[in-house]
């Protein structure tokens, strides 16, 4: 997608960031006034507090080392430090995107965040990069999410597997990974019901469908789970999503709904509280609205 693309996807975000940021430099004021500034409008647009200080300590500390203190030279700092967060060393870097390996993804989270149309999404891409996709429609809890599943294996013209409503999901996983393995399929991605980190049935239920891929799937296959989370629900969205982590584990995050939302902020203090690589964004209710996360791109279409 072009680099403008992605700045008119950001616009909401960007335009409730930028714009305070412009003024900010309007009047004259000393760095300190700027910083403290700057710090208040990264808390204001859902960055959250211990990240917007963070940021904003470094940006402080790096300040002082250079001389030129120009608008133009502390807007790059602060991208810079913002890139920072995005891209530490504390983050699995070994669980970058990786498109052609052979893979088994769970995709989790709670109620309505995007989980079935972001398995859309992801299945074009794999599929637009020649891999076999099969499906796997673990919701069996809520009436009519087979169905819908099972239009976005049509759209991308997959195979999928489906089960009964109300059937054991895990029974699901077991008979997708069992055809996967069967007719070799390239990637399996599989649906499951919206939870809340609280339900420890429905929470109990996610681990034995872990389990099950875990038996079933090759040590050699790379299996990862993916949390999917609505970038709307900002700060409160990423407080729910610790919770659901000490739960269970996850190795990535989809972040949807960027395109309707000013609070695309918090995808800083998701990546540095939560210590998960966001992989890919969302950014429409189309197949096509998808986007592998950059940080880099990211920072320079929202600052
Ligand atoms: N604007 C926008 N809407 C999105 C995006 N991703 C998903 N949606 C919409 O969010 C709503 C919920 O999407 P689903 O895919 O059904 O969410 P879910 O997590 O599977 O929901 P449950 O299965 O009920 O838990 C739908 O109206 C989607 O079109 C996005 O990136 N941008
Ligand atoms: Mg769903």
């Amino acid at each position: 997608m072009f680099f403008s693309k992605l700045k008119e996807n950001l616009k909401k975000t960007k335009d409730a960031l930028d714009v305070k940021m412009s003024n900010i430099f309007a009047d004259k004021k000393d760095i300190e006034e700027i910083i403290d500034e700057i710090e208040e409008t990264l808390i204001l647009s859902d960055v959250g507090y211990e990240t917007s200080t963070k940021i904003c300590d470094k940006l402080r500390l790096d300040l002082k080392k250079q001389v030129d203190k120009s608008e133009n030279a502390i807007r790059e700092l602060l991208k810079k430090e913002m890139t920072d967060i995005l891209v530490s060393e504390e983050i699995n870097v070994v669980d970058s995107i990786n498109l052609n390996e052979k893979q088994v993804i769970l995709v989790v989270g709670v109620n309505g965040v995007g989980k079935t149309t972001s398995i859309g999404k992801l299945t074009k891409l794999y599929k637009d990069n020649g891999k076999r996709v099969l499906l796997a429609a673990a919701d069996t809890f809520r009436a009519g999410a087979i169905e819908q599943l099972e239009i976005w294996a049509n759209r991308n013209n997959v195979d999928i597997c489906t089960g009964k409503e109300m059937q054991d999901p895990a029974s699901v996983i077991y008979d997708a990974t069992k055809k996967f393995n069967e007719e070799n399929y390239d990637v399996l991605i599989c649906d499951t019901a919206g939870r809340l980190h609280n339900k420890k049935n429905l929470m109990d239920e996610l681990e034995k469908m872990k389990k099950i891929i875990d038996k079933n799937i090759s040590d050699s296959i790379y299996k990862e789970t993916i949390m999917v989370l609505d970038a709307t629900t900002g700060q409160n969205g990423a407080i729910q999503a610790k919770s659901f982590l000490e739960k269970t584990k996850v190795n990535g995050i989809f972040l949807t709904k960027l395109d309707s939302t000013s609070k695309g902020g918090v995808v800083f203090s998701i990546v540095d509280e939560l210590k998960i690589p966001v992989k890919y964004i969302g950014v429409g209710e189309q197949i096509e609205d998808i986007e592998k996360f950059d940080a880099k791109s990211f920072v320079e279409a929202i600052v």
